[in-house]
C-alpha cells in the first residue's frame, strides 16, 4: 500500500495506451487467477472488487458498512463484469468493465488530483508510475 496522488488524466491516459493498457490487465487477471483456470470466480474477483475503491464510493471513507450490504454491494459490481451472466469473469469481461470503470472514475475525478492509498500491484498503481515514468 502507498499513498499516491492521481487525477482524471493519469487514469485517462493509461486507458488511452491501449497496448499498455492491455499488457496491464493480462498481468492483473493472471494476479487475479488464483487456480489458474483462465476465468476468474466471485471469490478471486473479490480481491480486486476491494481494491476498486467501493467503500468510499458507497458509504464515505468513515463508515462501516454492515457485512450484508457489502456482499451487495460487490455481488452487483460481479455481475456488471460477468457480461454473459455464467458466473464467471473472462479476459474479454474484465478487460472491457476494468476499461468503462477506469473511465467512469477519471471523469469523476477531472482535473482536480486526488490523494490515494493504492495497492501495491493494482491498476490504478501502474496508472500512477506510468505517468511518473
Ligand atoms: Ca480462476
Ligand atoms: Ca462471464
Amino acid at each position: 500500500m502507498s499513498v499516491e496522488v492521481l487525477d482524471g488524466a493519469t487514469i485517462l491516459h493509461f486507458v488511452e495506451d491501449k497496448e499498455a493498457f492491455h499488457v496491464s490487465i493480462c498481468d492483473r487477471f493472471d494476479y487475479l487467477d488464483a487456480d489458474r483456470d483462465g476465468l476468474l470466480s466471485y471469490t478471486e474477483m473479490l480481491r480486486e472488487l476491494q481494491s476498486l475503491r467501493v467503500l468510499e464510493t458507497h458509504f464515505g471513507i468513515d463508515v462501516k458498512p454492515d457485512p450484508s450490504e457489502l456482499a451487495k454491494v460487490y455481488g452487483s459490481l460481479f455481475d456488471q463484469f460477468d457480461h454473459d451472466s455464467n458466473g464467471t469473469v473472462d479476459l474479454e469481461e474484465f478487460e472491457a468493465e476494468t476499461k468503462m470503470m477506469m473511465l467512469a472514475m477519471a471523469s469523476g475525478l477531472g482535473v482536480l488530483p486526488v490523494q490515494m492509498v493504492l495497492e501495491k500491484d493494482s491498476l490504478l498503481k501502474k496508472a500512477v508510475d506510468r505517468e511518473s515514468k
